[in-house]
């Protein structure tokens, strides 16, 4: 653990870190931005719970008055959920700010990322990760969640990334800095709502704990950075291709003709495509950062029991 005065690392989560237990961190963006209250909410405590069924502690990680919080308690999730878009979206340059000042954050995947390696968890389940925009060769716009990946050494579950950024860029990106980027039982990047991008990833992998080894590899390598694991939503919760497109090329468009920019993107397209699409899409979106987390708890289980069978 590289503990500095900042960090709040619950009991709980301290323990089984100390024990070389299995542990899987979260991100309060998603609950924040990601979804409506009260469904965060629900979704962000069902998801704790399947960590625990599938054998890991789950560690919820947030800014709450300048403190970098390692494990929520349940109270702390309703706050979250419950503010929402109030909450200021932290990513890496807003960290010394929000703890100096003794302000509220939402994690990113970056910032996630970040405090999840302070507290000493290597594991690490969301819905999806940012990327490269659509357009990043007038705007410049590339998320820093990419370059977090680069640097950090935190496994990344997630359900690959939404059409609303160049999915083609983003693996190039990946590519250029050495980011290993994992297919969960298929050989195709998944969009998020789809199974399919139509983009190719660097490996297919089948089991946990085949991830397990592979991230142990990367570690023991001393290559540093993350991998990301790509895991395609569950057949039955997909999303026709059509449905979603047509929505995530309006939301776009409209960002466009409203300039929206900067940090702002992000959210804006994601609110707006779960308008047009309705019910259908809030119910995917919850059902893959389920199966993310179930993936992401097997695979702690594995890779703890890798490192106590060395040691
Ligand atoms: N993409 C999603 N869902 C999300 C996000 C992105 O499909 O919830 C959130 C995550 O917290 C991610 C952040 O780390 O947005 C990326 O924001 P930006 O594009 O501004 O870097
Ligand atoms: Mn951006």
């Amino acid at each position: 653990m590289n503990m500095n005065q900042y960090l709040d690392v619950n009991p709980e989560v301290a323990a089984a870190v100390q024990a070389g237990k299995p542990v899987v961190a979260l991100e309060s963006t998603i609950i924040s931005h990601g979804m409506p209250y009260p469904q965060n909410v629900e979704t962000a405590l069902a998801v704790e719970r399947i960590i625990r069924e599938n054998g890991a502690c789950p560690a919820t990680i947030a800014i709450i008055g300048g403190r970098l919080k390692a494990g929520l308690t349940p109270e702390e999730i309703e706050y979250f959920g419950k503010k929402g878009t109030e909450i200021t979206k932290a990513s890496r340059r807003d960290l010394a700010v929000l703890c100096a000042k003794g302000l509220d954050g939402a994690t990113t995947v970056t910032t996630t990322m970040i405090i999840a390696h302070m507290a000493g968890i290597r594991i690490f389940a969301t819905g999806g990760i940012g990327g490269v925009h659509r357009g990043a060769e007038r705007t410049m716009d590339i998320s820093a969640d990419l370059e977090e990946l680069a640097h950090t050494p935190v496994m990344v579950v997630c359900a690959g990334a939404k059409s609303i950024l160049d999915l083609g860029l983003t693996l190039e990106y990946l590519e250029t800095h050495g980011v290993p980027v994992i297919g969960y039982g298929t050989e195709e990047l998944p969009a998020f709502y789809t199974r399919s991008s139509g983009f190719r990833v660097d490996y297919r992998i089948d089991s946990p704990e085949e991830l397990a080894a592979v991230f142990g590899a990367q570690n023991d390598l001393g290559l540093g950075g993350g991998m990301l694991v790509t895991n395609p939503i569950p057949e039955e919760y997909s999303m026709p291709p059509e449905i979603i497109n047509q929505a995530i090329d309006r939301a776009v468009a409209e960002a466009e003709e409203q300039n929206i920019r900067g940090k702002n993107i992000t959210p804006f397209l994601l609110a707006r495509v779960a308008e047009l699409t309705g019910g259908d899409s809030l119910e995917s979106n919850i059902r893959l950062v389920f199966n993310n987390a179930a993936l992401a708890a097997r695979t702690a289980v594995c890779y703890a029991g890798r490192k106590t069978s060395k040691s």
